[in-house]
C-alpha cells in the first residue's frame, strides 16, 4: 500500500474518531410533544417533567461565577416541550433574591432565561459563527412584564430579524406568553415561544417532528440588587460563556413524540 493511501486511511480514521467523540460529548435535551394543551399559568401540573434539564453545578457558571452563592442563589430544572406551532419552556428556579432587574440594563444582566435554538436541523453542529437560522432569545423572569429580547448582533446578515429588547422593556417575540408564580425559594416560571416568531419571507419556520434535532443551548442570568455596579452572573446548561458567539459549544434538543 502506498504510504499516501496509508496516510488518508489514518487521517480518515482518526477523523471519524474525533467525530465520534464529539457527537457523544454533546449532551442532548428532549422536548416532549404536548399531549393536553399547557395553559401558560405557572403551574407545571400538566408537563411530562421526566428530563429535566439542569443548571445547578459551579461548573456551569460562565460569568460572574466568583458571584455564585451555590444552589439556592441561582440554580434550575427546566423542562421542554413542543406542539406543531410552538417550543414551551418550564422552570422551576432557586433564586434567593427573584424578579430582578434594573430600567434599560441587558437582560442577561438581570433574571432572565436565555434560549439558543437554531430552527435548521441541517446545520453543521461544529459551526463556529452563527447563521440566520441560530436564534439567542432571552426571556425576563420578572413577576409582572415578561419583556423578551432576540440577540441577532452576532450575524452580519440578520435576514431581516434583527436584534431587540436588548436594552429592555420590550414585546419583541410575536404571540409569545408568560406566567410566573413565586416559590419559597423562587419561583416556577412558564412560557410559549411560537416557532412562527422565529421565522419570515427569508427564514424558514421550523416543523417540529419526533426524532429532528437542533442545536440548543440554555442560560440562566441572575442579579440580586437592582443597582447600578452591581455584577451580574450567568450560568449555561452546557458550554462557556462562548455560546453566545459560537454555536460549535451547545448542545443539542431532540424532539420527542408523547410516549
Ligand atoms: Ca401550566
Ligand atoms: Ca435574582
Amino acid at each position: 500500500m502506498a504510504a499516501w493511501v496509508k496516510w488518508f486511511g489514518m487521517a480518515g480514521l482518526m477523523l471519524a474518531l474525533g467525530l465520534a467523540g464529539l457527537a457523544q460529548d454533546t449532551p442532548e435535551a428532549i422536548a416532549w410533544q404536548v399531549t393536553e394543551p399547557v395553559t401558560i399559568d405557572g403551574s407545571l401540573e400538566e408537563w411530562n417533567k421526566s428530563t429535566p434539564v439542569t443548571i445547578s453545578k459551579a461548573s456551569q457558571a460562565v460569568l460572574g461565577g466568583y458571584l455564585w452563592g451555590g444552589s439556592y442563589d441561582l440554580s434550575a430544572t427546566i423542562y421542554l416541550m413542543w406542539d406543531a406551532d410552538n417550543l414551551y419552556i418550564g422552570a422551576e428556579i432557586q433564586d434567593d433574591v427573584p424578579f430582578t432587574a434594573r430600567p434599560g440594563f441587558k437582560p442577561d444582566e438581570a433574571d432572565s432565561i436565555g434560549i439558543y435554538l437554531s430552527t435548521n436541523p441541517g446545520a453543521d453542529p461544529t459551526r463556529e459563527a452563527y447563521e440566520p437560522t441560530d436564534f439567542r432569545i432571552l426571556l425576563m423572569t420578572d413577576g409582572y412584564d415578561f419583556y423578551t429580547a432576540i440577540d441577532r448582533d452576532m450575524l452580519q446578515d440578520p435576514m431581516g430579524i434583527e436584534t431587540g429588547g436588548m436594552y429592555g422593556d420590550e414585546q419583541v417575540i410575536e404571540g409569545y406568553e408568560a406566567a410566573v408564580v413565586e416559590t419559597r425559594r423562587g419561583c416556577v416560571f412558564e412560557a410559549k415561544i411560537p416557532f412562527a416568531a422565529l421565522a419570515n419571507d427569508l427564514i424558514p419556520k421550523f416543523t417540529p417532528e419526533p426524532g429532528v434535532k437542533v442545536g440548543f443551548d440554555l442560560e440562566l442570568n441572575d442579579i440580586d440588587m437592582p443597582c447600578p455596579g452591581v455584577g451580574a452572573k450567568s450560568m449555561a446548561w452546557t458550554g462557556s460563556s462562548a455560546i453566545r458567539t459560537s454555536p460549535a459549544e451547545w448542545g443539542v434538543l431532540v424532539f420527542q413524540a408523547a410516549e
